[in-house]
Order: structure tokens, then C-alpha cells, then sequence
């Protein structure tokens, strides 16, 4: 601290004088002037040998600041004569002025100095690595779907789609669903107008391929299915996967034989599966198929309804009346169907307690099936 003398020496004469309350040591011009000529050359360079920005505040404070020695010099003006007092005090203004000169040129240099060393510090190192970006990889039902393609389509199944918005006529009329059959009642349609609805399942894939091919036939539909439904099993709006061959002889046991194998090869080993006896107007006989619940493992719970099963489809022989519709000869030519719900697949396969998970796109969900 080069100035800690000097500064003691002011502290203790300021205390002094504010002790008695007088100025117990009268000055006179000369020695005013002489004081202040020391005072404006240590401030000069403790200002140029302050080694931080800080540090020169701290000195400007010291010689310019409100108690500082200007200031106190000035205190000593009172013991001088009338015609003394304003020479003096023009002297200290300029001694003022010119060392608040001399402290923003200082300080201009050491913020300079201080940017360059922070400058120097924070270099940028271009060859360092970037932050890992996070890869986003397929939806669950997405990655589902692809995986019940994958195993129909080493049976010789290949893939067919469709429009979401279907005429009357592919989504019920030709599905042996005629105006006002209380079959229609089974599915809550949304409307687009009288001729128009949102497909409320995959089945008219089924009639859009038996009206542009020729058999035999092993087509997968797949897509958005709509209906007004809504509950911890039920979406609005899910995704449904559907099976037809058409060959010469098709019996029930190719169904059963093909969807055991399906169930088996999607699921693993250990779940159980059952075919129910069920009524589509498609179809004739008809099945619902069941699969075990994976929450409760059979012992009753809210997502199976207490039941220890949940329904993942319907499937059954196609019924002629179809095959009639779309003029393929019967019975030359026989078939089976099978349609699934995918999310409810999903929900089995990874144990999900609410199949309202997968459109809610929350990513702490999403991210566990990133493998
Ligand atoms: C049908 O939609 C028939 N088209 C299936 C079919 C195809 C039968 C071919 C015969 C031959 P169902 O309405 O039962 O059937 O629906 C099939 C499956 O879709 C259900 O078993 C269920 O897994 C799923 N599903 C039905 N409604 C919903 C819904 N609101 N939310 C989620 N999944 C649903």
C-alpha cells in the first residue's frame, strides 16, 4: 500500500477536526497550494500504478470521492482571506478536472489490458468437440408396425394402404354393412358428410385390394383409424394392422395357425392367447382374439376391465357376400382376415398401464423405447 502513511496521516487529522470542530492548524495560501500541487501529483501516480480497474476506483475514491482529499483540502479554504478563497478554489477545480482526466485514461488502458487477459483466457478451441445431439429414433407404434410387418412378411404377407377418408360404400356397404344394420352401431363413425367418413378401421384396404388384384392375395393394410371412443384402452383416433389371403382353399385352422404363429413370434413364449366366437358382417365364422392382460397377469385389473384378458382383434373367414361384392368367384376363391389394434399390442408387449401414453408425445415416455 504505497499511499498507507499519507492516508493515516489525513484519517488522523480529519478526526482530529471533527473532534473540536474547527480547523485547529490554519494554512496559508502558499501552503495550500503546496499541499494541493502533492496531493494532484500522488494521485497522478497512484492512478497510473493502479494494477486493476478496481484498485484504481478504490484511489480515485481515495483523492476524488466525497471525503477525499480534495475535499478535505478544500475544508482548509475557510482560513484564508476573502480575496484568497476563489483563486484557491478555481485551483482545486482544475487540479480536479485534471485528474479525472487522468483517471478515465487510465482506466480506459486497464479495461483494455483486463479485456485482452479475458480474451486470452476464453479462448475458443475449434477442435473440441460439440455437445452430443440427442438422435430421435421411431414412435413405439411405429416401431411395433414395423415389427408385426416384419414377421407377416416372412409368411408372404406384403404391405397395402389406403385413404383416411373413405366413401360409405369401402368402409361399410361393401363389408356387408348396409344403411341403417345395427352393425354399423359397433364402430362410433365420425362423419365427413353423407357419402364420407373417417375409416373407422383398416377392412376397406381389405376391398380396395380384392377390386384391383387378382388372386391369390397376402396383403398387410395399415394405418390411422378413427373413432368417437376415448378411455384408459380406447383412443379416438389409433392405428390398426390388417390381414387377407385369398387362395384356393382357406380353412379356419390356416387363421388359427397363422395368427398363433403371429401372436407367438410378436410376443415370445409364456402369454396366452384365446379365440373367442364374435360376429363381423365380413366375416363368417368370426373370432375376437384375446391375449392375457400383462399388468395383472390374468388377476383383474382397471386396463382389462377386471377380465385377466384384452382383446387385440377381430378375425374370422371372409364372408362370400364380400367376395360377391367385389366379383371374385366364390367359392373358387376362399380367404381369412384378421384385423389388430396396434397401440393395443403395444400396450401388451412393453406392460403399459394407459394407452392414452402414446399420443401424449411426452418425451420421459417416449425416451424408453429408444432402443
Ligand atoms: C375391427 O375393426 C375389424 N375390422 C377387425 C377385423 C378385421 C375383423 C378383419 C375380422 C376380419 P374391432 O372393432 O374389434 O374390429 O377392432 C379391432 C381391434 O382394434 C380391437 O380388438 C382393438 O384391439 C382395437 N381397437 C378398437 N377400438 C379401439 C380404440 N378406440 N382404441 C384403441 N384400439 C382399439
Amino acid at each position: 500500500m504505497p499511499y498507507f502513511l499519507h492516508d493515516v496521516t489525513h484519517e488522523l487529522v480529519r478526526d482530529l477536526q471533527r473532534m473540536i470542530g474547527i480547523d485547529c492548524c490554519p494554512m496559508s495560501l502558499k501552503e495550500l497550494e503546496e499541499q494541493l500541487a502533492q496531493i494532484q501529483s500522488e494521485a497522478q501516480s497512484s492512478f497510473s500504478q493502479a494494477s486493476s480497474s478496481s484498485a484504481l476506483y478504490d484511489q480515485k475514491v481515495f483523492f476524488l470521492g466525497k471525503n477525499g482529499t480534495l475535499t478535505e483540502i478544500m475544508k482548509k479554504m475557510a482560513g484564508l482571506t476573502k480575496e484568497e478563497r476563489p483563486l484557491f478554489g478555481k485551483k482545486v477545480n482544475e487540479v480536479k478536472s485534471a485528474l479525472e482526466n487522468v483517471y478515465s485514461q487510465c482506466e480506459d488502458s486497464l479495461k483494455q489490458i483486463e479485456l485482452e487477459q479475458q480474451l486470452q483466457k476464453e479462448e475458443l478451441d475449434l477442435t473440441l468437440p460439440s455437445w452430443p445431439r440427442e438422435l430421435g429414433h421411431p414412435h413405439p407404434i411405429h416401431k411395433v408396425t414395423e415389427e408385426i410387418f416384419q414377421i407377416l412378411a416372412r409368411l408372404g404377407y406384403s404391405l397395402r394402404t389406403g385413404p383416411l377418408i373413405e366413401k360409405d360404400h369401402y368402409n361399410f356397404e361393401a363389408l356387408n354393412i348396409p344403411q341403417d344394420h345395427p352393425a354399423r352401431d359397433m364402430q362410433d363413425t365420425f362423419f365427413i358428410d353423407g357419402n364420407h367418413v373417417l375409416r373407422t378401421h383398416t377392412s376397406p384396404i381389405q376391398i380396395h385390394s380384392l377390386e384391383q388384384e387378382t388372386p391369390p392375395l397376402r396383403i398387410i393394410g395399415t394405418g390411422a383409424v378413427f373413432r368417437c371412443d376415448s378411455d384408459i384402452s380406447h383412443l379416438p383416433h389409433f392405428h390398426q394392422i390388417e390381414g387377407m389371403c385369398v387362395d384356393k382353399k382357406v380353412s379356419m385352422a390356416d387363421l388359427k395357425g397363422t395368427i398363433s404363429f403371429f401372436v407367438q413370434e410378436f410376443f415370445g413364449p409364456g402369454l396366452k392367447t384365446r379365440f373367442r366366437p364374435s360376429f363381423f358382417p365380413f366375416t363368417e365364422p368370426s373370432a375376437e382374439v384375446d391375449c392375457s392382460c400383462p399388468i395383472c397377469k390374468g388377476a383383474g385389473c382397471s386396463l382389462c376391465k377386471n377380465s385377466g384378458w384384452i382383446e387385440i382383434g377381430g378375425a374370422g373367414l371372409i364372408n362370400p357376400k364380400v367376395f360377391h361384392a367385389a366379383h371374385i368367384p366364390y367359392p373358387e376363391w376362399q380367404g381369412f382376415a384378421f384385423g389388430f389394434g396396434v397401440e393395443r399390442m403395444a400396450i401388451i408387449k412393453y406392460g403399459i398401464p394407459d394407452i392414452r401414453l402414446f399420443p401424449e408425445n411426452d418425451l420421459r415416455f417416449l425416451r424408453q423405447f429408444k432402443k
